[in-house]
């Protein structure tokens, strides 16, 4: 197992750009924000100074309305697309994209003090993790629910998930603006990538978000698997602010409540007995059955006894019957691709967020599916087979944190 913590350890230094690590070194060149959130779980392990860093840097790159940009552009890449221009931001915060991410930095930062310690420098932090928790409540709940929508499907960290069919299939690209992707170009395989439709829908987005001065645009899903980590960030925010005898800056602990409370208000479907997406453009519900409608068993204040047994009977009759869980879509489901992105592969940050739930056996499991097939971007639920980029950072940190924990 040393060998393979060792080499988890030289994947986040082959990623490693000093103040922050990129998810992949050709494919993903910049700083992303859940991305990050990981990196500073794995440098935890091996080195919390350097974790400790990496928060610093994300937590630097907040706008003044609280929000973690997605991606921080700090080095001039060719090799990505959207590059800072597209975002179009020079007028407000240069070199970051405009929208946000599953809030997961202060969940990453409980890792830390959990595994080092408190200390004065994450004390100081805590004004930035609840003040990009407000930015959720005041920027991104159009209906007043108390529940958060997303306003892109990069917003969501699961870009192509079938839960933004319908709504994505609303947006016009009759009149696309200019762009050349790169991602086809690196990963090679078209088959394994979002379709042009859904590039062209996202380049419109990120326009109609610039129009909006960087508000919402035209495209809003209320989500429950960023509902559910906003949760579990505000419980661990409050439980950081706890530890380094700040309670009284946050009210994270509240807000936990009434995020838990709202999210099966909102979001529970008795019907299929599990949670779901709600498109604000059609005020409908979207049912299809995809794994974040399983990922608020992550934040248990919104799970009593029925809900739990309902989602782990979904999870286990039509998700875990795959050689190598979790997959991000249910087979079943007609959208099911397994070699495409989120729309079936599994991936390992979904899985490290499923363990808490599902136990030893999903944790041995995901970290024996990264020893086979190494440290790719996500692999086949069926084969086991490595898909997309290489060297991905946030296997090697989520899997490291698997062997930490004892489920090597
Ligand atoms: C857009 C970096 C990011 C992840 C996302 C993943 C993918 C970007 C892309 O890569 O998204 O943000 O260009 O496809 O979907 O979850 O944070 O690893």
């Amino acid at each position: 197992m040393t060998d393979f913590r060792s080499a988890c350890e030289a994947i986040l230094r082959k990623n490693d750009r000093g103040a922050y690590t990129v998810p992949s070194p050709r494919l993903y060149p910049h700083q992303w924000a859940w991305d990050s959130a990981f990196a500073v779980i794995g440098w935890t392990h091996v080195d919390p100074k350097r974790a400790l860093t990496e928060l610093q840097t994300l937590m630097a790159g907040q706008w003044r309305d609280g929000r973690v940009p997605h991606i921080q552009f700090h080095l001039e890449s060719a090799d990505y697309f959207p590059g800072p221009d597209f975002w179009e931001t020079a007028s407000r915060t240069p070199r970051t994209s405009t929208i946000t991410q599953p809030p997961v930095w202060a969940t990453a930062a409980r890792r830390l003090v959990e595994v080092a310690g408190p200390s004065p420098e994450i004390a100081a932090l805590v004004p930035a993790f609840d003040a990009s928790h407000r930015f959720f409540h005041a920027m991104r709940d159009p209906l007043g629910w108390g529940a958060v929508a997303i306003v892109h499907p990069w917003e969501s960290g699961l870009d192509n998930c079938p839960a933004w069919d319908v709504p994505m299939a609303r947006i016009d690209i009759t009149n696309p603006p200019p762009f050349r992707r790169k991602d086809t170009e690196v990963v090679g395989d078209a088959s394994m990538r979002p379709t042009e439709d859904d590039y062209k829908r996202y380049a419109v987005l990120v326009k109609e978000i610039a129009k909006d001065d960087f508000g919402a645009g035209n495209f809003a899903v209320y989500d429950p698997l960023m509902t559910a980590i906003l949760a579990r960030a505000e419980t661990d925010l409050a439980w950081i602010a706890a530890q380094h005898d700040v309670a009284s800056e946050t009210r994270a602990g509240e807000r936990a409540t009434a995020l838990e409370a709202a999210l099966v208000e909102n979001l529970w479907d008795d019907d299929v007995g599990r949670f779901v997406y709600y498109d604000v453009g059609s005020r409908e519900r979207i049912t299809a059955d995809v794994i974040g409608c399983y990922v608020p068993l992550w934040c248990r204040g919104a799970v009593d006894a029925d809900k739990r047994g309902r989602l782990l009977e979904g999870l286990r009759e039509r998700y875990l019957t795959s050689a190598w869980p979790v997959p991000s879509t249910a087979p079943a489901e007609p959208t099911f691709d397994p070699r495409r992105y989120w729309r079936g592969p599994t991936w390992i940050n979904i899985n490290w967020l499923l363990v808490d739930a599902l136990g030893e056996e999903l944790a041995k499991r995901t970290v024996e599916l990264v020893r086979t097939s190494g440290f790719r971007e996500y692999f086949h639920p069926e084969t086991g087979e490595g898909l997309g980029g290489e060297d991905f950072m946030w296997t090697a940190a989520l899997a490291l944190d698997l062997v930490e924990r004892g489920f090597g």
